[in-house]
């Protein structure tokens, strides 16, 4: 059953409008929780950001690296709680049977304990979609940022989907931002072709993490796709298997 699995990524800019601070993107989280209605696979959906905890992630400039401040921590909390409360609202809105899994408490000072296996597997087999967030979390060291992309890297390791979609403001990866003929259809992981010097992006923390992480997730011989998710087309074709944007195949050599 497991082995069917999607991981679906739903980037921080489809769920929240990412230029103004602490604004939900309602109509947009309404047209992704149709199409995830129609997909009758097991799914598990990962949500980033966006201009909620990224807005007091880069005011109080807390990141990947360790903190002990908590008074800006749980800023950063409460605003993926709530952001994360906003999306299922809309999924249980539209009868889809979303069940949200705090990240905090699947980690474990940086990795999710194998039990997990057990409990997300039991919820997809119950027809339920887990869910769950890029957030702040606790590890030994301190309370760090943990990227959605990390934490569906993180996933894969554990559940070995078929299949990963991150759903993006993007078509895909672009050889130039500027150039919509210069989409990149396929990243063949050990032919190498993709050379990061000669991508011409104003290279955001945010399409970087997704490239490594795409590569990563590839190189345990899963398929990866990232497509846009304003375009509700491509992302339903992409759920179904359909080569949209740009695919990172997969291949564990
Ligand atoms: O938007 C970031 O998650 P992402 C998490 O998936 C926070 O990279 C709290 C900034």
């Amino acid at each position: 059953m497991v082995n069917k699995l999607t991981i679906l990524k739903l980037g921080g800019s489809v769920v929240t409008k990412k230029s103004r601070p602490l604004t939900f993107d309602a109509n947009s989280v309404r047209n992704l929780s149709n199409v995830v209605k129609k997909f009758k696979e097991p799914l598990i959906i990962v949500h980033g950001a966006g201009s909620f905890g990224h807005y007091y992630a880069k005011r109080y400039r807390i990141s990947d690296k360790p903190t002990k401040s908590t008074k800006h921590v749980v800023k950063i909390r409460d605003s993926m709680q709530l952001l994360n409360q906003k999306i299922i609202k809309i999924f249980h809105e539209n009868h889809v049977n979303t069940f949200s899994f705090s990240p905090t408490s699947m980690y474990n000072n940086k990795k999710i304990p194998i039990d997990w296996k057990k409990i997300l597997k039991k919820s997809i087999s119950l027809n339920l979609i887990p869910v769950t967030f890029g957030d702040v979390l606790i590890a030994n060291d301190g309370f760090y940022i943990h990227s959605g992309d990390l934490i569906v890297h993180d996933l894969c390791k554990l559940l070995n989907p078929k299949r990963v979609i991150f759903a993006s403001n993007i078509d895909g990866i672009y050889q130039n931002p500027e150039d919509v003929s210069s989409l990149i259809p396929i990243i063949n992981n050990n032919k190498n072709n993709l050379k990061f010097s000669k991508l011409h992006y104003d290279v955001t923390g945010g399409i970087k993490t997704k490239i490594n992480q795409s590569l990563k997730i590839a190189n345990l011989g899963i398929d990866v796709q990232i497509t846009n998710g304003l375009n509700i087309k491509n992302l339903s074709k992409a759920l179904n298997g359909e080569h949209v944007g740009t695919l990172f195949v997969g291949d564990n050599v």
